[in-house]
């Protein structure tokens, strides 16, 4: 493992600047594969040892996994629809089509009835300004991500008669683009759907906050418990309670300093640390999964998102408290006793929703809460996700940047083969992030760690409660898929970097999370444009 102390990245600082020197200083991290290009007698093409090997994948029917990755709820239309409340929010409200375009929901265009299609090119704005075309497109199937269910069972989709709306992994890993014949700029666009692409314009927060019972989300919310002192961790300076109101919740989702767009909180942690999206094909590359690490197996990660976060009534259940007391101890039971008087005061009743069965390996990362969606479907969708191929680099590799790039310290952690799976070892924190300096918040049961938080620093955030150490591993981050980079408006799990030459500009400091620079501006726009042009061809 690299070790980033000043000494080291200096003698790299100076080895960079004098290319001619031919491996003048050994490398922590000795090349394993054999050079294909001209100068790649310097410099490696990875780290040697790519990491623990992971569990391996089963795959169903690829073409079965693209409508579950499309349309699948395993029944979650009830939590959206009768606990959230998003489609009365959005009648209540009068979304227009354009604005819920805004939000970065995109309308796959294929889905689009004809004669609405018609009106778009004769008259566009008949169609994006009218509250019912937004109804209109969501009975027809076309919002990405918000799949309609024949609820009542009469064999038509009409939200107005009582047919729900639920969400699917396409919400957050599929934008619409292709062909568009509209487009809002930094939202969604009404084109082909593009699945497996990072939906980077999409604002989950102020979605939810239209819906009328956001309160609903109670424990994917920033909170202040008691049992951590009323003390609060996240963006927001105060958390909230089971006592705040609709209004309260509203404005935490509805901040996008508190819930920035293209970001999700997927942690049911009390913690108020989004992290945003991250693309969804080549996923036989990625592995651990999620920014740091703590799921092994994609169908397992699959799993926990429809049973606990597409569903969270889940963690009200025997199988939920028990991991939300190995998680957070009394922190977690709160959780789960607060989300029953919220769940109570605003009049949700019949849950948990989700269609699971009780597995055997529950309490493991099989099934964590304890229960399981259809096998059969999560093998699919592995099958599909794991061949959905990663879009073409763009804005011209140079042969410059791939040379700073494999003769600096990048290769000691990333590939440059882009078609091979990322390193699996976890980045300790300390190196990821050398400002590192965290207090201890609470003991846990080995393998868990303590739980962790660096005062001062959001990027950590993720990591205090959720993190590798869950499967025996460490608390860090894992490592990114390099692809699709052109498209990223910001960078790192919790949008810190706002460019790719700025993420290797040294003026971040040497603390700064990912501090591995390039003092020169010119070699900084070399590599971000060799990062740009990566896809699964750049060897
Ligand atoms: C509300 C938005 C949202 C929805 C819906 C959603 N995801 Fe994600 N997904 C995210 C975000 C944000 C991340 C990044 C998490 C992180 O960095 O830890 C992510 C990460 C992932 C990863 C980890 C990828 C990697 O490279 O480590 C997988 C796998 C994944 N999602 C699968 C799914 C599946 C399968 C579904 C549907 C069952 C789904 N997601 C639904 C937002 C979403
Ligand atoms: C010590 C290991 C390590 C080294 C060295 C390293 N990286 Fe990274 N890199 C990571 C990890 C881990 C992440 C994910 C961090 C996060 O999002 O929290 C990452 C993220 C990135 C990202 C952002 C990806 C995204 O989707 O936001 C880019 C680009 C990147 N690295 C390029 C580089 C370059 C160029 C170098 C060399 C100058 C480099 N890295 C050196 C571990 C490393
Ligand atoms: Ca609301
Ligand atoms: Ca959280
Ligand atoms: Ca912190």
């Amino acid at each position: 493992m690299w070790v980033p102390t000043m000494t080291r990245r200096s003698a790299l600082a100076k080895r960079l600047i004098n290319l001619s020197l031919v491996l003048a200083i050994g490398t922590a991290c000795g090349s394993d594969d054999t050079p294909s290009g001209t100068d790649d007698s310097e410099g490696s093409d990875g780290p040697a040892n790519q990491g623990p090997a992971l569990p391996a994948r089963t795959d169903g029917n690829a073409t079965l996994g693209r409508d579950v990755f499309r349309f699948e709820t395993f029944g979650n239309e009830r939590y959206f629809t009768d606990a959230l409340r998003l489609p009365a929010g959005i009648v209540a409200a009068g979304v227009t089509p354009r604005q819920l375009l805004a939000l970065g929901i995109s309308i796959d265009v294929d889905a689009v009835p004809a004669a609405i299609r018609a009106l778009l090119t004769s008259a566009p704005a008949s169609v994006l300004d009218d509250p019912a075309m937004t109804i209109a497109l969501i009975n027809a199937n076309a919002a990405v991500g918000l799949p309609i269910k024949d609820s009542n069972g009469d064999g038509v989709l009409d939200v107005a008669r009582g047919d729900k709306v639920g969400a699917s992994c396409a919400l957050c890993h599929s934008p619409a683009a292709a062909g568009a014949v509209f487009s809002v700029p930094g939202g969604g666009s009404i084109g082909g759907r593009q699945d497996g692409l990072a939906s980077h314009n999409l604002n989950f927060g102020r979605l939810i906050a239209t819906a009328t019972n956001s309160r609903a989300l109670y424990p994917l919310l920033q909170l202040s418990l008691a049992a951590n002192g009323g003390n609060t961790l996240g963006r927001a300076p105060t958390g909230l309670t089971e006592n705040s109101t609709e209004a309260e919740v509203d404005a935490y989702l509805s901040n996008p300093q508190f819930y920035p767009v293209g970001m999700f909180d997927d942690a049911f942690d009390g913690n108020g640390a989004p992290m945003h999206n991250t693309p969804l094909f080549e996923q036989d590359l990625a592995g651990p999964f999620g920014s740091e690490g703590a799921i092994a197996r994609l169908d397992n990660f699959s799993n926990l998102v429809y049973t606990g976060l597409l569903d969270p009534t889940t963690l009200t259940t025997p199988g939920g408290r028990a991991f939300l007391m190995m998680l957070g101890g009394a922190a977690g039971i709160e959780i789960a006793d607060d989300f029953v008087k919220v769940l109570a005061a605003t009049g949700v009743t019949g849950y948990p929703y989700i269609i699971a069965a009780p597995s055997a390996a529950a309490g493991t990362e099989e099934a964590p809460l304890g229960i399981r969606v259809d096998d059969t479907k999560l093998f699919a969708m592995n099958a599909f996700l794991a061949q959905l191929p990663a879009p073409p680099g763009t804005g011209g590799g140079s042969d410059r940047g791939r040379q700073l790039f494999r003769t600096s310290t990048c290769t000691s952690c990333h590939n440059v083969d882009q078609s091979r799976p990322v390193p699996t070892f976890i980045v300790p924190m300390a190196t990821i992030f050398p400002g590192d300096n965290p207090v201890v918040l609470a003991q846990r049961t080995p393998p868990l760690n303590p739980v962790l938080n660096t005062v001062n620093s959001i990027f950590d955030d993720k990591m205090a409660v959720v993190n590798a150490s869950i499967r025996g591993d460490i608390r860090g981050t894992a490592l990114p898929l390099l692809l699709d980079l052109a498209r990223k408006p910001v960078f790192l799990h919790d949008n810190s970097v706002p460019t790719l030459e700025e993420l290797l500009n040294p003026t971040r400091g040497a603390t700064a999370p990912h501090p591995f620079y390039f003092s020169n501006s010119a070699d900084r726009t070399a590599v971000a444009a060799y990062l740009r042009g990566l896809d699964t061809d750049s060897r």
